[in-house]
């Protein structure tokens, strides 16, 4: 699972990628980008592994991982030279989600502009879908006057997205369109699920700001820098600061989590001496599949899913009672996985 940090020059993309990445990627001198991607993985934090962990103390605890790429902010600038901006749509393209960070702090004596550069980025991810789509119907246009054949519901489907994006809307509204299989090659933009980031400067009264967003992107804010700079510090030092603050955790932690829900995703867990596990799987996903993310041996030999939910497992205070409380259930391959499900797969190889 992939989440790209996208946003104009010097939003502070790389701040926030530092922040929740732990990294310490160099940030870019003001309107000078930063060419190369940055990439790192963070663990989901999930109170809920903290707690299977105390209670079994395996030599292993492994929490469930998402993957943040940073890219230079230089979507902005269409006629980049050297082929940046197709570099940079060519590092998106690959990502399930966006993460576009807007400026709210002042940078040199210029006072932020949110709803204006948001609006500019979201401009950009739609006209370079547009983009895509008309050489496309021209190409199918092309091909229908040599005869050739292709897929007869791809020009309507086209049709449909040109008709959005003309309107200047992404695409990600509009399922039929976003998630169609005959569309998902061309991986759209504004197609992906996006997540605003308000990049608040040290002073901002957070929660001052508010944008007008189109339905379904949800709005978070983060003072980066202030806590990029507490990302760097010993994690004692920071958790001392924290307090001071009225903190009770990493800002990064709920937005690492909105990310996470936003992609579709749940956690189940695996228990046992060795180790305790958070999975992440997609929403919906079959118990026989979800088995598979852990070993594909695993889901050709699946017999039966023993589960407990975990709530069920806190209220009983262990696997035996919840056993005799008759809450470990023997679930079939086609069990859809519930968040927070604990499960011991049985199989044979
Ligand atoms: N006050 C304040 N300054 C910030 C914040 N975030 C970033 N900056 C400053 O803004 C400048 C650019 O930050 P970067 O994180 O490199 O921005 P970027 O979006 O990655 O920039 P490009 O990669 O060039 O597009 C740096 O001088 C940062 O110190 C913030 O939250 N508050
Ligand atoms: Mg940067």
């Amino acid at each position: 699972m992939k989440i790209g940090i996208v946003g104009l020059p010097g939003s502070g993309k790389t701040t926030v990628f530092n922040a929740l990445t732990g990294s310490a990627a160099e940030l870019s001198a003001y309107g000078a980008s930063s060419r190369d991607p940055n990439l790192a993985v963070v663990k989901v934090p999930d109170p809920r592994l903290d707690t299977l962990s105390a209670m079994y103390k395996p030599k292993k605890t492994t929490p469930a991982q998402i993957q943040y790429v940073d890219v230079a902010g230089a979507l902005s600038a269409r006629e980049n030279k050297g082929g940046t901006l197709d570099d940079l749509l060519r590092l998106l393209r690959p990502v399930d989600a966006l993460l576009h960070v807007v400026r709210n702090f002042e940078r040199a004596g210029e006072a932020p502009t949110p709803q204006k550069d948001f609006e500019a980025l979201e401009s950009e991810l739609i006209l370079s879908d547009l983009i895509i789509v008309e050489k496309r119907l021209e190409r199918l246009e092309q091909d229908r006057k040599k005869g050739r054949k292709s897929d007869p519901s791809e020009p309507g489907l086209l049709e449909k997205a040109r008709d959005i994006l003309n309107r200047g809307e992404a695409l990600r509204a509009f399922p039929d369109v976003a998630s169609s299989p005959v569309l998902r090659g061309y991986a759209f933009l504004s197609a992906k699920p996006c997540i605003v980031l308000l990049n608040s400067g040290d002073d901002t009264d957070m929660g001052a700001t508010s944008l007008e967003l189109p339905s379904g992107v949800p709005l978070l804010e983060l003072k980066g820098r202030l806590e990029m700079e507490l990302a760097e510090l010993p994690p004692e030092e920071a958790e001392v600061f924290r307090k001071d603050l009225g903190l009770p955790e990493p800002a990064t932690f709920q937005l690492i989590r909105t990310s996470h829900s936003l992609l579709g995703l749940i956690s189940f867990f695996t228990v046992g001496p060795d180790e305790v596990k958070a999975w992440n799987i997609r929403r919906d996903t079959r118990a026989q599949k979800a088995a598979g993310t852990i070993h594909s041996d695993i889901e050709r030999g699946f017999i039966r899913a023993e589960v407990v939910a975990y709530d069920d497992l806190m209220a009983l205070k262990s696997y035996t009672a919840a056993q005799k409380a008759g809450k470990v259930r023997l679930e079939g391959k086609e069990y859809p996985v519930k968040d927070g499900d604990i499960i011991n797969f049985r199989f044979n190889v």
